[in-house]
């Protein structure tokens, strides 16, 4: 029935909505049209979950986070509500596949990497599972930038992908709030005598909220992901408007818009640019003063039940602010008490920490928080000192441990540590996996696990099965279905049943087949992108992710180099034919991170047109790796590049998405590489390099130079990348590269993990030669991928921190 109304609705909205007469090649209107199409039938259901939600007793969780990288919603959307037969057949009056007009869509690319990829997996997770959660974030006008490579190098364009509207999201302006910045703090009392402050000679801006829908699969639930953007007050400027300058007062409109402008586009480093300050307050406040909002119209000013009733995780320390933000709304603007205030938010504020890196631990300079949030900053003193008391009673005249502790950094530059603020402020910390969350109880959290042993729990990351399975690789879903059936959907551990399927000879060639496929698939993408011939007889092995020395893409090079330098000397014997797949973007002022990408396009430049190599080796640089670019890669490849230095990768999630879609990995004991291994089995995972004390130990009389001397394969890849042999024009372009692998002070230890590496490739390669073993080593990774959907994930939230 629905498929007649689907063609008539997608006519209607051609027509009507959009009032086009005629569509034009490139689909646009067509997606346009199709989107409202699929949003008619989320909009009833979504006000359905708002009813319901409403009459229900339940705690709600608010998922604060700077970055959601969603991708696309279309598709995702079709599959989830069942659409896909009835959106085909109405396609069909205008002579189109629906991949080509998915095709039209940008991606939501707000968010740098992991960290945003994995809110986005987990509301789709939130809403399969039916939980009362919310997604709270940023409507950046630019998301990450679009990648382009010009001579071997990145550039970057803005990604202005809100250009030609988006469907998808519902403005509601009826909800803004305000928010408040820079003036100062003012203490009074009140009638009945009671010391009281209020934030005064503020400049606000206004919060609009744009909401976009959540669908969960197939169960009728749409939760919310609301995007707060900025706007000018009515009011801006008012004294230069009454001085006459009216234009320039409206001109000045764009102070306020800026703060949602553009997407800081780093990934796992702080930059402590004030405007990212800004940013991370107006998501706080915005978000926090729509929840007590829709409390106070509910429960009026009675907030004895609100902590019962409500949580909000923060996704890393990014908008940390909320603790104080929260505490100021209840004492300042509901009159809490102090102790009634702080009550409330250290039992609903859940802090999860994302990595270890130092440079990504956020500092705030204490003058400008002094100068942009001052009554946040009053709030954050008085918070350390009681906090500072605990400790001294704890530790009593132990000051280095004062110190060690305090929210507040002493010295020249006091510094307001947000990562303390948030352990301190919260009832709940989380790392992201087992390893992880080991290292920041023994290692960067240690005193505060001390003090407070039971708020330290671990959640290993998921990816949502939906998208990176069935939406991404429908050949592979559904040969899976048609085996088990289709609970793996929603349980993704039933997965497990296909292992004994290994061993069926018919059920390998299908599974063989339908690779080879997806490798066709990934194969045209890579000549479309790259211009770069793949064969799909070849071992596809891959590495995508944000480039980054921790993850070591240089290691990844010097292998490829390493099998270039065998095949010029003539050493193939025994050697798997290879092509290489490097893609991810560099933070734009990363200079070494650039400089790996110019290095890996120059190498694949040498070897893709040396004849020599044809055979043997083929190498790309994909450009402008995101969410999108991701669903071709994951199913279409053999072998999953997961080689950080160990101790560096708080989890990874692509490892998983690689897993699920029947890839191996080769990979060091890092983040969740443990837990992939266990789950697999050592066998069917190809291990190398030191693990993360062995890292730390071998950092103390650490000697490159000796490992280079020693090894003479190594040696000569240093002495190719040395000789400027991809470099013949450029000069000392790759000199930074060859003096950090030499570096005493290399702490990603390049050099340390090279042999075992190379071993581990060759180890692969031997196996992939007998297609029969890997094809059930493919099979087993899929089969054992169950524990790494993002369901699990979220319910372990919700069992262990949300108690929904
Ligand atoms: N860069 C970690 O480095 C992890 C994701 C999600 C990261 C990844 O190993 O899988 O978070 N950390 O938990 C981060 O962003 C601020 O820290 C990431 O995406």
């Amino acid at each position: 029935m629905d498929e007649a109304q689907v063609a008539a609705d997608l006519k209607r909205h051609a027509r009507l909505s959009l009032g086009c007469d005629r569509l034009s090649d490139s689909h646009r209107y067509l997606y346009n049209a199709l989107a409202l199409t699929v949003r008619d039938r989320l909009v009833e259901r979504w006000r359905l979950t708002r009813e319901q939600r409403r009459h229900s007793a339940t705690r709600r969780v608010s998922y604060l986070s700077l970055e959601f990288l969603m991708g696309r919603a279309l598709t995702n959307a079709v599959l989830n509500l069942d659409l896909e037969q009835a959106v085909r057949e109405a396609l069909k009056d205008y002579g189109c596949q629906l991949e080509e007009v998915a095709e039209a869509e940008r991606d939501a690319g707000l968010g740098n990497g992991g960290l945003g990829r994995l809110a986005a997996c987990f509301l789709d997770s939130c809403a399969s599972l039916q939980l009362p959660v919310t997604g709270y974030g940023i409507r950046y006008e630019y998301g990450m930038f679009h990648q382009r490579i010009a001579d071997g190098q990145q550039v970057e364009y803005p990604d202005h992908w809100l250009r030609d509207g988006n469907p998808w999201e519902m403005e509601c302006s009826e909800n803004a709030v305000r928010v408040s910045f820079f003036g100062r703090s003012e203490y009074y009392r009140d009638r009945d005598g009671r010391q009281r402050a209020r934030w005064s000679a503020t400049q606000d801006v206004l919060a609009v909220p744009y909401d976009v829908p959540i669908p969960g699969y197939r169960n009728d639930t749409v939760n919310t992901l609301r995007l707060w953007k900025s706007e000018a007050t009515d009011e801006f400027n008012l004294q230069e408007f009454n001085a006459g300058s009216y234009t320039e007062a409206v001109a000045e409109k764009n102070l306020a818009e800026q703060i949602t402008m553009v997407l800081y586009p780093n990934d796992a480093s702080e930059n402590g640019k004030e405007l990212r300050l800004r940013q991370q307050y107006f998501l706080a406040s915005a978000s926090l003063q729509d929840v007590l909002r829709d409390w106070v119209r509910e429960h009026g000013d009675d907030f004895s039940q609100f902590a019962g009733k409500n949580v909000f995780q923060l996704n890393d320390t990014h908008p940390t602010v909320a603790v104080a933000e929260l505490m100021r709304l209840l004492m300042d603007d509901y009159l809490l008490g102090w102790d009634a205030a702080w009550e409330i938010t250290r039992s609903t504020m859940a802090y999860t920490n994302h990595t270890l890196l130092p440079e990504a631990l956020e500092k705030w300079s204490v003058g400008l928080f002094e100068e942009l949030l001052p009554r946040l900053l009053d709030i954050i003193y008085e918070i350390n000192a009681r906090f500072l008391a605990l400790v001294a009673e704890r530790w009593p005249g132990d000051v280095a441990r004062q110190q060690q502790l305090s929210i507040i950094e002493e010295g020249d530059h006091p510094q307001v540590r947000m990562a303390h603020l948030a352990i301190v402020g919260s009832y709940s910390v989380n790392g992201v996996a087992a390893l992880h969350t080991r290292l920041l109880q023994q290692g960067l959290f240690r005193d505060f696990y001390q003090l407070w042993p039971d708020k330290f729990n671990n959640k290993t990351n998921g990816v949502t099965p939906r998208r990176w399975l069935a939406h991404c690789n429908p050949e592979l879903g559904e040969l899976v279905t048609e085996v088990i059936g289709d609970r793996w959907i929603t349980d993704l551990e039933d997965i497990a049943r296909l292992r004994p399927l290994a061993d069926d000879y018919s059920f390998r060639a299908r599974w063989r087949k339908i690779k080879q496929n997806n490798k066709q698939r990934l194969q045209q993408l890579v000549q479309r992108d790259c211009n770069v011939s793949f064969d799909v007889d070849m071992l596809f092995d891959v590495q995508v992710k944000r480039i980054h020395e921790y993850k070591r893409q240089l290691l990844n090079v010097l292998h490829i180099i390493h099998l270039y330098d065998r095949v010029v000397r003539g050493d193939t014997a025994g050697m798997q034919p290879r092509c290489v797949l490097i893609g991810g973007k560099a933070a734009p002022g990363y200079a070494m991170a650039k400089t790996i990408i110019k290095l890996v396009n120059n190498v694949a430049r040498v070897v893709n047109k040396d004849p020599r190599l044809k055979p043997w080796l083929r190498v790309a640089f994909l450009p402008n790796y995101r969410v999108t670019s991701m669903e071709v890669i994951c199913p279409g490849t053999d072998l999953s590049e997961q080689i950080s230095t160990a101790g560096k990768e708080a989890s990874g999630t692509g490892n998983m998405k690689f897993m699920m879609n029947g890839a191996a990995t080769i990979g060091t004991l890092d983040g969740a590489n443990i837990e992939i291994r266990e789950a697999v089995g050592e066998e069917n995972f190809f291990l190398f390099g030191l693990d993360a004390a062995a890292v730390v130990a071998a950092r103390e009389d650490y000697d490159p130079e000796a490992i280079i001397a020693a090894d003479k394969d190594l040696s000569a890849v240093m002495k190719l990348l040395e000789s400027g042999h991809f470099n013949m024009f450029e000069t000392g372009i790759f000199d930074a590269v060859s003096a950090s692998i030499r570096s005493p002070h290399d702490i990603w230890m390049t050099a340390a993990d090279f042999r075992s590496y190379i071993t581990a490739q060759r180890a692969a390669g031997t196996v992939y030669q007998d297609r029969d073993a890997w094809t059930r080593m493919s099979i087993y990774n899929t089969a054992a991928s169950g524990r790494f959907s993002s369901d699990r994930t979220i319910i372990d939230y919700s069992d262990d921190i949300w108690r929904l």
